[in-house]
């Protein structure tokens, strides 16, 4: 049996990939961080409680910005594979939280690989790398492909690309097995809270449903290249399972703007949104009850903006045989529906998870 270790096992992407994992017959060991208040619904159904456990699901705590804890779990799990999907994830965050995010999203990595490399896994384990398509930033050439320039444009995408090049480094280096998937944005029922496709689902269902009036956000105009994760998540598997370690775009190669997101998500709730105003006045109003449901605001923009974003990953799909199947438009049904039902039941455990 395959052991692995996978860092950011609670967020979005490493409770998919501990699903997948473990449907593939892994061993999976997650490092969780201690918090006050447990944050652990995405892997609930993995891991419940201390006597209804599953066999090959473990959480150790840990923490990026402690080499110590890495080393103990590594050497007490030594894996087959790692799998880096911990970060501080959130760009805006990171203008104000630099160097918290520089030292987990940049130097975690490093500590990660270093701890293989003192405890002799780099000759033995595979490492994958969570790098993004935020190290493009402000793009060079659309679509972006594994041979584009990188120019990042937040605290967060710089972090990003540290981490990235010296994986690539301990490659060439040490002849580590590193991967780093660029993987372009991919949401999902499990997105966090307050990135924009998981707002504004979440927020006009909860409009629809009369328990909110608007939904405040900052730049409508941005584009990005959105992906749905669980597909994604395999994509990085199949990278782990090449001969040789390579870098690889994960992406759709379409790309929407917020506001089309919005008018998509109105569409599957059958609000009829018109727009009035403009500039930073414009507003969304829903034509039948004539409310504002969509206003802009100010603290949603951030120092620098990444405009537009579309991969090719054109790579992927010769190599690793991965193309995506999930459209936008499936992709905005998928959590529009996830998010209408647990509203509508929410505390009702049964849709909790999707
Ligand atoms: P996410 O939902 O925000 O999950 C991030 C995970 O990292 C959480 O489990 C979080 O734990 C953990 N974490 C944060 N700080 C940590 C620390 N100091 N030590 C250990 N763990 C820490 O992110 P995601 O969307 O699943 O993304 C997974 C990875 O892919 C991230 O590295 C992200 O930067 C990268 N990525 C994501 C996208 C995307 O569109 N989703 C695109 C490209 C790259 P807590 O719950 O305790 O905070
Ligand atoms: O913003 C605009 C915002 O925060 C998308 C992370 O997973 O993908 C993600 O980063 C766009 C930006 O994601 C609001 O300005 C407008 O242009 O959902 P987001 P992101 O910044 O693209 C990359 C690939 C990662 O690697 C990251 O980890 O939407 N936007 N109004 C807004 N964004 C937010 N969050 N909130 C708003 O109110």
């Amino acid at each position: 049996m395959k052991k692995t270790l996978i860092t950011g096992v609670n967020g979005q992407d490493g409770s998919y990939l501990s699903e997948f994992l473990l449907a593939k017959g892994y061993e999976v060991y997650g490092i969780v961080r201690r918090s006050s208040t447990f944050n652990r619904w995405r892997i609930d159904h993995l891991h419940r409680h201390l006597f209804d456990r599953h066999k090959n699901f473990h959480l150790e705590y840990g923490d990026l910005t402690d080499s110590s804890s890495l080393m103990r779990i590594m050497k007490k799990v030594m894996p087959d594979e790692i799998y880096n999907l911990g970060a501080q994830s959130h760009v805006q965050v990171s203008f104000e939280t630099p160097e918290y995010s520089a030292d987990v999203d940049g130097l975690g990595a490093l500590r990660l690989i270093e701890a293989m490399r003192i405890l002799g896994l780099d000759k033995t384990a595979k490492f994958f790398q969570a790098s993004t398509s935020e190290m493009f930033g402000k793009v060079v050439e659309t679509p972006q492909n594994e041979d584009t320039p990188f120019y990042p444009r937040s605290p967060y995408g710089v972090a990003k690309l540290y981490a990235h090049w010296i994986v690539k480094n301990y490659r060439e280096a040490y002849g580590l097995f590193g991967v780093n998937g660029i993987l372009f944005n991919h949401e999902s029922p499990r997105r966090g809270e307050n990135f924009v496709t998981k707002k504004i689902s979440q927020g006009l269902v909860r409009v629809k449903l009369g328990l909110q009036n608007t939904v405040k956000l900052g730049n409508l105009e941005a584009k990005r290249d959105w992906g749905y994760a669980k597909e994604y998540m395999e994509a990085v598997w199949l990278m782990m399972q090449q001969e040789q370690p390579d870098d690889y775009i994960i992406a759709t190669g379409e790309n929407h703007s917020v506001r089309e997101f919005i008018e998509e998500v109105c569409r599957n709730l059958d609000i009829s949104l018109i727009w009035q105003g403009s500039g930073r006045e414009e507003k969304g109003i829903d034509a039948k009850t004539k409310k504002v449901i969509i206003e802009l605001d100010d603290h949603y923009l951030r120092p620098a903006e990444v405009d537009t974003l579309k991969g090719d990953s054109s790579k992927a799909k010769k190599i690793l045989n991965w193309q995506p199947k999930v459209t936008f438009k499936e992709l905005v049904r998928i959590m529009v529906g996830y998010d209408l039902k647990s509203i509508q039941h929410s505390g009702d455990k049964e849709f909790l998870i999707d």
